[in-house]
């Protein structure tokens, strides 16, 4: 018997072309997903993949009556019903370690673009709509001895930490439980509230995972404690800020600008935003470099055989409780 592997989307095949012959993988030929075909794969499905963009939904995993493993591939994993699969009893498992460096590089990315003006700067150039090159002209601010309050100091915002100390910036964070002393005395970083933290940084980034309790997170309140020099970056879910309140705040320079990678209702991004002065935009890419993708390829397709091999173990995943459940068993 095989076991049956969905991948919706085609993805880099990295450590799939390696899954034993007990494993067979239905993945899209040509095109770039199947998914008007999926209805009819679902019910010999034994894993599936699952991708951002792409929802699970509980009537999706209620087609699928032999799935026992959903793969997220990326992190997040707020695209997937887990509730509706841990009570089907199907394990739900992330990527955490494939994207933390990459998309922490691509805020500390955002952070320095926003610092040194690159977008106008390089624009500017483009369009020869830069004033005289001399030294009072096309100033920029400086990252170094600035302040970055971290919104979620989990592995990407640890990731952050080490770099923004390399800057030689000073970091602030918060997060749901402070951290062990020995890891904040690693990256120096300082414990504070939430408030603390809007009030007193420079650059405040956000690396919480999307939930009800995180659903703008950062609104009317949190801008107007931010300084009105301050930047906010967002590389973890769009719906984490209140963007409609993110673009009033920019508008009426509340703060001074924004680096956003995620947005409330991704692919679209509101004019406001596409024309402001004061923003860097980036469509969803905190992980989305060759190495990272292939990574999470190998990474996703160690998980699957490991699963059906029977080393649940040191598997990533994220509703434990499942396993303890008689659905699972
Ligand atoms: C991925 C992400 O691009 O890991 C995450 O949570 O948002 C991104 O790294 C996405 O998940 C791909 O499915």
């Amino acid at each position: 018997m095989k076991h049956i592997v969905l991948m919706p989307i085609k993805l880099p095949l990295n450590g799939f072309n390696d899954l034993p012959s007990d494993f067979e993988l239905l993945v899209p030929d040509s095109s770039n997903s199947f998914s008007d075909e999926l209805d009819s794969y679902l019910p010999i499905a034994d894993a599936m993949v699952s991708v951002f963009g792409n929802k699970v939904t509980e009537e999706m995993i209620s087609k699928a009556s032999k799935l026992k493993l959903i793969a997220n591939y990326g992190v997040g994993y707020d695209n997937v019903d887990v509730e509706y699969a841990t009570s089907q009893g199907i394990v739900v498992t992330n990527t955490p370690s494939p994207v933390t460096e990459p998309t922490a590089e691509l805020t500390m990315t955002l952070m320095l673009a926003l610092a040194r003006n690159i977008v106008k700067l390089h624009n500017g150039i483009l369009e020869n709509s830069l004033p005289e090159w001399n030294v009072r002209n096309n100033l920029s601010t400086t990252l170094h001895k600035k302040t970055l309050g971290i919104i979620g100091m989990g592995a990407i915002g640890q990731a952050l930490a080490r770099r923004a100390k390399a800057f030689g910036m000073r970091v602030i964070y918060h997060n749901r439980t402070q951290l062990e002393s020995h890891v904040e005395a690693k990256y120096e970083a300082t414990y504070v509230t939430k408030e603390e933290l809007l009030r007193k940084s420079d650059y405040v980034s956000i690396h919480v995972p999307f939930s009800q309790e995180t659903y703008h997170l950062i609104g009317k309140e949190e801008f107007k404690l931010m300084k009105n020099s301050a930047y906010i970056i967002n590389t973890s879910r769009g719906k984490v800020i209140h963007e409609k309140v993110l673009i009033k705040a920019l508008k009426n320079k509340e703060i001074a600008g924004a680096g956003l990678d995620v947005f409330s209702n991704e692919p679209v991004i509101p004019d406001e935003l596409k024309n402001s002065p004061y923003v860097v935009l980036t469509p969803h890419v905190g992980s989305g470099t060759h190495e990272a993708r292939a990574e999470m390829s190998q990474y996703v397709a160690d998980v699957i055989s490991n699963f059906f091999n029977g080393h649940q173990n040191d598997l990533p995943i994220v509703n434990p409780k499942v396993l303890k459940s008689d659905a699972f068993l």
